[in-house]
């Protein structure tokens, strides 16, 4: 654990936010177009608020690669914030002479309250700045960087939106992966992609918000990462954890999940196939209802994680709460706000699990070089296959 790691800074409406990423060995080829294509699936989705037509995130390469390879050094980078120009006062590095209207109508719901108590703080500015899900620009950022060395093995990342405000998806045997991108909600089920439009569009006038469940999967992940022997080295544990530490995520599934508990034994565990029907790889099951990891192993069937975003605490039409000054009801605080950031979580949601997959790969294959990979990596692969079929 913790081969690939990261650490983020910066506040919503400060300068911008960096990143620092260690781990990453030599000569992974990496340029900032790498990073953009994840940056603007992040900023889209329907519902989004007035933010996003601020700003166009783009991360700057600012140390760890050079002529376009990663230097086995840390890999800084740097997304700016546009909105700051609107902020240079409010969100001033030095004390300014200006009285500043302080936030104290707390926000049911988001962290305004147990944060400001937590740290002595008179103004839920200090939380929110931080606690806001602009932090996940700098995620998806790092998570496109993981992307990009597991990619070199063939590993490759979708998301989509299984609900919307209680509108419900159906998920085809096979995804047209192009048709979700299309899909302003990023939905698989195009009946449903508009149902769950016109969700978010029942909720705006009314000055509310909508949560939903999306769902990620990965392919080309071989049997082998992760270990069952101690808690914290189990693959889906560690996923569960990255998962739920996202921005109004509330819960994590791996493949049937939760619905698996309404079954019997014998149709929820996925039949082994014999070698005959493996259809060129190691290893095969019937089904998938696993979800790709067994015993916190990756088995090498698709890896898929369902999780549960809960609808955005920031209403325009506030719920009453109470002045962190005074203690007397008020209406929550209200600046600007998304109405559903479900269709932009599945690409969050591919960042996290592409951290924590980079994360076992480097554990189980790690070296200085991408070649020292390569080589651990070609070895596992003829370490899979029945003892007799070798
Ligand atoms: C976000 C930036 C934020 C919000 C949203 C996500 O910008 P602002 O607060 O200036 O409108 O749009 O933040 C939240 C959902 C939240 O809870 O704070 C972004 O970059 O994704």
């Amino acid at each position: 654990m913790g081969q690939f790691r990261f650490l983020t800074a910066g506040e919503s409406h400060g300068k911008g936010l960096t990143m620092v990423i260690e781990g990453l060995p030599a000569g992974l080829p990496l340029s900032e177009a790498d990073i953009a294509t994840d940056l603007a699936r992040r900023q889209g989705g329907y519902g989004r608020g007035g933010r996003m037509k601020i700003e166009k995130d783009h991360a700057e390469i600012k140390g760890g690669v050079r002529h376009g390879k990663t230097l086995g050094s840390p890999v800084a980078l740097w997304i700016e914030n546009r909105d700051w120009v609107n902020w240079t006062e409010k969100m001033a590095i030095d004390p300014v002479e200006a009285e500043i209207e302080r936030v104290t109508r707390l926000r049911p719901g988001h962290a305004d309250l147990p944060g400001a108590i937590k740290y002595g703080f008179d103004d839920v500015r200090n939380v929110l700045e931080r606690a806001s899900a602009r932090e996940t620009a700098a995620r998806v950022a790092v998570g496109a960087v993981a992307k990009r060395f597991l990619e070199e093995f063939g590993v490759a990342f979708h998301s989509h939106t299984l609900a919307i405000g209680g509108v419900r998806s159906r998920v085809p045997a096979l995804i047209d992966w192009e048709a979700v991108e299309d899909s302003p909600v990023r939905a698989a089920d195009a009946e449903a992609s508009e149902a769950m439009v016109a969700a978010i569009n029942a909720a705006k006038p009314e000055g509310d918000t909508v949560g939903g469940e999306i769902e990620v999967r990965v392919s080309g992940v071989p049997l082998g990462l992760g270990s069952y022997v101690h808690w914290d080295r189990k693959l889906d544990g560690r996923i569960a954890q990255a998962i739920v530490s996202i921005n109004a995520f509330k819960g994590v599934q791996f493949g049937v999940g939760f619905d698996g508990t309404n079954l019997r034994g014998s149709k929820v565990h996925d039949v082994i196939l014999p070698s005959d029907r493996w259809d060129g790889h190691p290893w095969r099951h019937a089904t998938n209802n696993h979800g790709g990891i067994e015993g916190g192993i990756s088995t090498g069937e698709e890896i898929v994680v369902r999780a549960a975003v809960k609808p955005i605490p920031t209403l325009a039409h506030p719920l009453p709460s109470v002045d962190l000054a005074t203690g007397e009801e008020v209406l929550a605080h209200y600046e600007r706000s998304d109405v559903c950031v479900v269709p932009a979580a599945g690409v969050v949601g591919e960042a996290m699990v592409a951290i924590i997959l980079a994360d076992a790969w480097l554990e189980k294959f790690g070296g200085d070089t991408l070649g020292d990979v390569r080589a651990a990596f070609a070895h596992h692969l003829t370490t899979l296959a029945p003892l007799n079929l070798r």
